[in-house]
Order: C-alpha cells, then sequence, then structure tokens
C-alpha cells in the first residue's frame, strides 16, 4: 500500500468513526437475568429480542430497535436502581418489565416520574397497577401489564381446590413475598367464600432449604387437611414438595401453587416429586394458543438451544404492542407512547389485548395445569 492510499484508508476509517452514528431505540427488558430467577428473566429477555429481531428484519421503524437487559436479581431495591438506569438513558423509550410483583411495584414509581411506560408481562399482584390510581401518584397513569392479577388466579385455584377437588379443608404457606403472600390471600378469601376451611396459615423465607418442621406439623394436624396451597416461587415450592413427598405426603393429600411455581426449575428443584403437583397460569400455555404458533416455532428457531419458558409469548406480546405504539406516535417519544399505550387494541400471540382503566389486560383467563417431571411438562387440566 503506497503511503498516499494508507493516509486516505486512515481518513475513511476516522470519517466513520467520528461521523453520525446510525441512530438506536430502545426496549428496557428490566428482569432477573441472574440468580434463581434468572432463568425466567433470560427466557423474556431471548422474547423480547426475538420480537425486536423481527421488527428490525421488517424494517418497521427508521432506525434500528434494541432490546436493552438490565437485571434486577429479583431483588425490590436492585429493581429501583435499575429503573433509575433505564429512566437515565434518552435512547429508551418504553420497558418491558419487571418478572416480580415485588420489583415492579416500587420500579414503576421511578418510571413514573419520568414518564415512561412500563408493561409487565409477569408480575401478578393486583398493586403493581392499581397503586397509578391512588391520589398520590407521582406521575401519569403508565403502568400496563399483560397478565391477568393474583385476585383472579387465586380466586380461580380455590374453586379448583373447592369442585373439581372436593377439597374441604387446606393449609395455606406463601413466602411472605408481595407476590407470594397476595396470591395466598386471594385463595384463602374464595376457599372461605366457597364454604371451605383454613386450618393453619404460615409464611417461609425465601432462601429457606427445610421445611420438614413445619410440614411435620401440618401431617399431623388433629384438623386434618387435605393439601396445602402454596404462593411463592419455584425454588420454595420444589423444595416443599420434595420434603413433602419424603415425609409421606403424597396425592390426595395435594400440593397446589400458582404461576411462580409453574416453571420447568420445579424439576430442577423437586425431580419426579414434582408429580402431581397443581400448579395455575395465568393465561394460555403459548403451546395451546393456535395465535402463537408462529412464535413458538419462530423461538425454536432462533434458541434451538434454550428452554422456551412460561412467561416468554407474555414477553414478546408486551414488546410488540410497545412497538405498536411507537408506530401510531408516530416515534419513539416516551409520553406519546404512553398516551397510545392506553388505547391498544391488539391482535396477537395472546388473541386481542387491550387495557382497562387500571392498565390492566381485560382477559381474566387462568389455567390449571398439573406437573409431569418425565416429560418435564406442565398438563393443562379442564
Ligand atoms: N406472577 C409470577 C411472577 C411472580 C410475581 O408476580 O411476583
Amino acid at each position: 500500500m503506497t503511503f498516499r492510499r494508507a493516509l486516505v484508508l486512515a481518513a475513511v476509517v476516522l470519517a466513520a468513526a467520528c461521523g453520525p452514528k446510525e441512530k438506536t431505540v430502545r426496549i428496557a427488558v428490566a428482569v432477573p437475568l441472574t440468580g434463581d430467577m434468572g432463568t425466567e428473566g433470560q427466557g423474556l429477555r431471548r422474547a423480547v429480542e426475538l420480537a425486536v429481531e423481527e421488527a428490525n428484519a421488517a424494517k418497521r421503524f427508521p432506525y434500528k430497535l434494541e432490546a436493552a437487559p438490565y437485571d434486577d436479581r429479583a431483588d425490590p431495591k436492585e429493581a429501583v436502581n435499575v429503573a433509575n438506569l433505564v429512566v437515565s438513558d434518552p435512547r429508551v423509550v418504553a420497558v418491558v418489565g419487571h418478572y416480580n410483583s415485588g420489583c415492579a411495584t416500587p420500579a414503576a414509581k421511578v418510571y413514573a416520574r419520568a414518564p415512561i411506560a412500563m408493561v409487565s408481562p409477569a408480575a401478578t399482584n393486583p398493586e403493581v397497577t392499581a397503586q397509578q390510581n391512588s391520589k398520590d401518584w407521582m406521575g401519569p397513569r403508565m403502568v400496563f401489564r399483560v397478565v391477568p392479577t393474583d385476585d383472579v388466579q387465586g380466586s380461580y385455584a380455590a374453586t379448583f381446590a373447592l369442585k373439581k377437588l372436593g377439597k374441604k379443608r387446606m393449609t395455606i404457606l406463601h413466602d411472605k413475598s408481595p407476590y407470594g403472600q397476595g396470591l395466598a390471600e386471594e385463595f384463602k378469601k374464595a376457599f372461605l367464600a366457597g364454604g371451605g376451611k383454613i386450618v393453619s396459615e404460615d409464611g417461609v423465607s425465601v432462601g429457606d432449604k427445610d421445611f420438614k418442621a413445619l410440614l411435620t406439623k401440618i401431617r399431623n394436624d388433629p384438623a386434618k387437611p387435605e393439601g396445602v396451597y402454596f404462593g411463592g416461587l419455584y425454588t420454595e415450592a420444589g423444595l416443599l414438595l420434595k420434603q413433602m413427598r419424603e415425609l409421606g405426603m403424597k396425592p390426595p393429600f395435594d400440593f397446589i401453587s400458582g404461576d411462580g411455581s409453574m416453571t420447568f426449575g420445579l424439576f430442577d428443584v423437586a425431580g419426579d416429586s414434582a408429580d402431581g403437583a397443581y400448579l395455575s397460569i395465568v393465561g394460555v400455555p403459548a403451546d395451546e394458543l393456535p395465535s402463537a404458533k408462529k412464535f413458538v416455532e419462530a423461538y425454536k428457531a432462533r434458541f434451538p438451544n434454550d428452554e422456551r419458558k412460561p412467561f416468554d409469548h407474555f414477553g414478546y406480546e408486551a414488546a410488540n404492542i410497545i412497538m405498536a405504539a411507537i408506530e401510531r406516535a408516530g416515534g419513539p417519544d416516551r409520553e406519546k407512547v404512553i398516551a397510545e399505550l392506553k388505547k391498544t387494541k391488539h391482535e396477537g400471540v395472546l388473541g386481542t389485548t387491550v387495557f382497562d382503566d387500571k392498565g390492566d389486560t381485560t382477559s381474566k383467563i387462568v389455567t390449571m395445569t398439573r406437573a409431569a417431571s418425565k416429560k418435564r411438562a406442565f398438563d393443562s387440566v379442564r
């Protein structure tokens, strides 16, 4: 290469480095990416990435869209830190998140001050959205979610226990989190209203490993509970199941839990002790939704080595709902996107999504499933 050609090449490289960069717009994915719940957050991150990649491939926007992952570690304090990072990046137009209700509720307050929209694909505690209708809310109404709430899920599980399983006496356990305790209380309310009796109620701590003393107390309870309802996440649910089986507590002494326990990690913790457990999931599993067929295939093709998680289709939908709002807003303007999200009538993998005046989906579907460890599957129970 001559000296002159080398100079020209250097100038071109310098110009490219200093010239205007391609404009990028970001959708934040604020979920747990590490720790026990990291499995679920990584699934959601993949789902949002898929939605964004599809939009970029179709040249849906005159700029590049990015899914920007943030790890809240399923920790409410870290979720607030993450929310502050999100709002300080002017490229971020909206947030898909958070997974845990205990994270979504405080993080939403930070997003409200910005303001920037948050669409949760998984947090089911009613307070996540209800808080924004209080008179001291610090911004516009900007929290949305694509999943039904725990008042619906808890009451569905109670009716299932009473009517389908014929239970009259149940014990309640929960992990003392806003999600776990809230869900257990909704179960209790509906079970009592339906004529059932709650014979005992205890809280456990996330991270506890040994529940044998508590389970032995339940097994020997003279009030003779016919099963346990657990409000909490899959790690504690798996340990409870394993130790219940070791103590001889097997069906027809049933274990019933909710969508925080209904994921494949349950099999990793409990093995075949998970068999027969009843787990509800909000909405309908993606494999059973004709409207999610394309998503299921695209996810498999894009991430052939990764297990699709139970909330991934909700994450994909949340991202697509945000993108549709950006389009209607005429650009990535945070406040205009919030205004457009309120008007959502989205036809997608979940069917039709419309938000009510709390920001919640008007869909109130819950599915009961039963764990089958050999297939590593949750079979729907009709
Ligand atoms: N709804 C499942 C995720 C757990 C939560 O809402 O906190």
